[in-house]
């Protein structure tokens, strides 16, 4: 029952097999130094070795791991057994299986450790052909060389009891995580953590006739990864290393309950499931609950960034358990964007169901960045007559001097995207959908008591924009047309900049806002500062304004009171009030700008009439009201 450490060059497999041997008190055998002289020579001068280079060699390792057998002891073999048909020749004729581990790590690593050894044969040049050769063990104990050789001698040695009874090795517990759904988010996010050599686990329901096989045909496309795939539910629970990690990628609602029923007798205690699905948050909190009485941690990850996001790092906020994010923090991490500083754009964000609040509000800040943008977008090529590529031009100088965002670089690339010579934005229907989470943050800011009306009024916008049968009936009926604004000197280029910029920072002001009220409300005690930093980078609403509001949100209060935000605020009211009033008197509807503006104008008013409405209410429902000459905290009622 000896142990073989394998993997390609600069895995570290002899350091860590000659620990290995150290702690357990066996032999060590290193292939290396039974080579034949040939392949030295040949790998010195950096050329791969063939498969007939090879047998001898092979052979040779399988007689010294014979030989051990036969003497009743136990080895440790360091050694590349790329293929598994080298893995074959080695464990022939020995009556226990090798206990294999397979050391695996991202490609520039294990380049720039081979650049930094002296006097070895094998050189990083031989590393590409490695490999290429290299067929990963399905059953072997995947480890990632992240982790120091000391972490992983003690893993090696915690995952194969050397004492139980039945060592012998079988696929179970060789993934670091897995992921259920290999839709479009769940198959980018294994494909990120399986590149950086973690192993995941993946799998998909199977819908006969429909959806079969999916994970194993994933795993099929990628096979050079460590991907390990299952269509039924209780071999991928077992091929998890414990505590188990599970990561939900699917629609939310039904299919999240169903998998959570059906998962759950698979789970022992302090294993850990996570929805990484844009699940509302009340259910989250429950389910954070209900797993906590089953002794299964449970946390609602947002995931933001999309499909390129969540390939090459999303912007991730787990909330829950912090026990269980405790277990898995450094998988979130590892999978995360970095901000500019190097830190993981992931955070704890709080109990219960924060993270997908968080999340929920993130896209609400969306719903209304987008429909600002499209608003400016529709002033500039209906009101002030400027080509798209005059626009590309406005929105290219906005990016530099301070406006600088994700949504807005992809504006001005989907501004340039030709098709058969003509622009693709205008083959496209005019009505825009959505999936809920706008309209969720929209009836949270009313649950909450707080306002939210450049999110809602963007939510509005997409409703309206979907009735596009009505829009045109109903301007023929009316006869409203977009008029020009070309020549009024009111409403130039420089101004719908301020504008934007005027419905930016107040859209981001009411995002916060309903966070800084939940936290309160709930007590959840949100870092909004720290919320900022993880939407740095990764995630759909990163920006310039969001690296500042980094600084800005470490002062607590409404965003609106603080000294940055009144200053800019202060300097472009102006502008910003004479370009939705100039866009509204040209037929422009500008539902986000203008609602923003209003509620800017409601906000600086130091006599509202609310009064009026009070003594309304008192009028015909007896509702009292408080008085301005009296103490604020008594009420009256007058018989009108
Ligand atoms: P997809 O529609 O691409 O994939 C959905 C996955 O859910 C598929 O694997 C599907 O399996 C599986 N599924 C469904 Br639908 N019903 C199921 C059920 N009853 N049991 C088991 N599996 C089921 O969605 P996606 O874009 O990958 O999004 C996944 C989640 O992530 C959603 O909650 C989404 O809102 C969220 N999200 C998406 C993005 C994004 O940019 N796309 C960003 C952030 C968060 P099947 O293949 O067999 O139908």
């Amino acid at each position: 029952m000896s142990y073989m450490v394998m993997g390609v060059s600069g895995s570290g497999k002899s350091t860590v097999g000659r620990l290995l041997a150290e702690r357990l008190q066996l032999h060590f055998i290193d292939a290396d130094d039974h080579h034949l002289a040939t392949s030295v020579e040949k790998m010195s001068q950096g050329i791969p070795l063939t498969d007939d280079d090879r047998w001898e060699w092979l052979q040779k390792l399988n007689h010294l791991l014979q030989q051990a057998e036969n003497t009743n002891q136990e080895v440790v073999l360091a050694c590349s057994a790329l293929k598994g048909q080298y893995r074959q020749i080695l464990g022939e004729g020995l009556a226990s299986p090798l206990k294999i581990i397979y050391l695996h790590g991202e490609e520039d690593v294990l380049r720039s450790r081979l650049g930094n050894r002296k006097g070895h044969f094998m050189t990083d040049v031989l590393l590409q052909s490695q490999l290429q050769t290299l067929e990963i063990p399905q059953e072997a104990l995947h480890l990632n060389i992240v982790h120091t050789p000391e972490e992983l001698v003690t893993q090696i040695m915690q995952h194969f009891k050397p004492d139980s009874a039945s060592p012998s090795f079988t696929v179970s517990s060789v993934a670091s995580l897995g992921i259920i759904g290999m839709g479009v988010m769940g198959k980018s996010l294994a494909l990120n953590l399986a590149g950086k050599g973690i192993s995941v686990a993946v799998f998909n329901r199977t819908v006969p006739g429909k959806e079969e096989q999916v994970a194993e045909r994933f795993a099929e496309e990628n096979q050079t990864l460590p991907l390990l795939p299952f269509s039924e539910l209780p071999q991928f629970v077992q091929a998890l290393e414990k505590p188990r990690r599970i990561l939900l990628m699917v629609k939310a609602g039904r299919a999240v309950e169903e998998l959570l029923d059906q998962i759950q007798p698979l789970l022992e205690e302090g294993d850990l499931v996570m929805d990484g699905g844009n699940s509302q948050y009340q259910d989250t909190t429950r389910r954070v609950a209900e797993m906590k009485t089953r002794q299964v941690h449970f946390l609602g990850v947002g995931i933001s960034g999309g499909e390129e996001g969540a390939l090459k790092g999303p912007s991730l906020m787990p909330g829950g358990e912090k026990a269980g994010y405790e277990k898995v923090a450094d998988i979130l991490n590892f999978l995360a964007a970095q901000d500019k500083n190097g830190k993981p754009c992931c955070t704890y964000v709080g109990p219960d169901g924060a993270g997908h609040f968080v999340k929920m509000v993130h896209n609400g800040i969306e719903y209304a960045e987008m429909q600002a943008l499209a608003e400016a977008y529709q002033l500039f090529r209906y009101h002030l007559n400027f080509s798209p590529s005059g626009i590309v031009e406005e929105f290219t100088k906005w990016q530099e001097s301070g406006l600088n965002s994700y949504l807005l670089e992809i504006t001005i690339a989907i501004l340039q995207k030709q098709e058969d010579g003509t622009l693709l934005l205008d083959k496209i229907l005019d009505a825009a959908d959505q999936k809920g989470t706008g309209g969720w943050s929209t009836a949270a800011a009313l649950e909450l008591g707080t306002s939210l009306d450049s999110i809602a009024a963007a939510v509005m916008a997409r409703h309206l924009s979907a009735l596009k049968e009505q829009r045109v009936q109903a301007a023929t009926l009316y006869g409203i047309e977009p008029e020009q604004l070309v020549g009024v000197p009111l409403l130039h280029a420089q101004q719908l900049k301020q504008a934007f910029e005027g419905v930016k920072l107040i859209n981001h002001a009411f995002g916060f806002e309903l966070m800084r009220q939940a936290s309160l409300q709930f007590q959840w005690n949100l870092n909004l500062s720290e919320i900022a930093r993880i939407w740095t980078n990764g995630c759909i609403i990163r920006s310039q304004l969001m690296e500042e509001l980094v600084e800005m949100l470490k002062t607590e209060g409404p965003l609106l009171q603080h000294p940055c935000i009144v200053e800019r605020l202060s300097a472009i009211f102006l502008p910003f009030k004479e370009t939705v009033a100039a866009g509204i008197k040209a037929n422009a509807a500008l539902p986000v700008s203008s609602a923003a503006l209003n509620y800017f104008l409601g906000y600086n008013t130091v006599q509202s009439p609310a009064n009026l409405i009070q003594a309304q209410r008192d009028y015909f429902g007896a509702h009292t009201f408080r008085r301005t000459d009296q103490p604020v905290d008594q009420y009256f009622h007058v018989d009108w």
